[in-house]
């Protein structure tokens, strides 16, 4: 048995899929459509109690949840495929510094924005806070990572993966080519890689 990714078109899964591309390794792609809340159902839920996407089941029946887990996961599973710089390069630091930024702080603004209802009453402002929070994060990453076009420069990293996959929620696609130049640049970068492109075009356009 190989790998077997659960996700969805356009969600963070689409993170798993690009490091796999990367890689060159196979997954059986199995599909728990969001728009339907699949993800919250029982037979899911008996998978990954949490029902959210991504859940990568590894070759051994062991499973890993949360796209950070599973993308740090990968890259020690498969070190020649250098998602992340070696221990002792500060490289590894930085891409690690900005991917667990994205996941801790943008990814759960992203949850604010989707799912308003499970904050609170109020769900017009619980989403315009989201929006702007996310944003702030944005223009935080862009200042300090300061990627070009990656976060480690010329050098792909699962940084990237993560940061160009979040930059498309939210309606960021329209904010992000005129208020955040460098992170809209990464994602375009990411989209465009040759190994990359075919699993990008399965979820999202190539931006501008
Ligand atoms: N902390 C989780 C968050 C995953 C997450 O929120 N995934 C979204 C799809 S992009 C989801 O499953 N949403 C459905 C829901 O919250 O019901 C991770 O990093 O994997």
């Amino acid at each position: 048995m190989g790998y077997i990714l659960y996700g969805d078109r356009r969600s963070g899964s689409a993170m798993i899929e690009l490091a796999l591309a990367e890689i060159g390794a196979e997954a059986e792609l199995r599909s728990v459509s969001v728009d339907q809340d699949a993800q919250l159902a029982a037979e899911y839920r008996r998978i990954n109690p949490m029902g959210r996407l991504p859940t990568l089941i590894l070759p051994d029946g062991t499973v890993v949840t949360e796209s950070t887990a599973i993308l740090l996961t990968l890259e020690a599973r498969h070190p020649e495929a250098g998602l992340l710089p070696p221990a002792a390069d500060p490289g590894r630091a930085r891409a690690l510094r900005w991917m667990m930024l994205a996941a801790s702080e943008i990814y759960p603004c992203v949850t604010r924005y989707d799912y308003p209802g499970r904050f609170g009453a109020d769900t017009a402002s619980i989403r315009a806070r989201a929006v702007e929070m996310a944003r702030d994060f944005w223009q935080l990453v862009a200042a300090g990572a300061q990627p070009a076009p990656f976060v480690l420069g010329e050098r792909l990293s699962l940084a990237d993966l993560t940061l160009a996959v979040l930059s498309r929620w939210m309606g960021n696609e329209a904010w992000m080519p005129d208020n955040c130049p460098p992170i809209q640049a990464l994602a375009r970068a990411v989209a465009t890689r040759p190994r990359l492109a075919a699993a990008w075009a399965r979820h999202f356009a190539v931006p501008d």
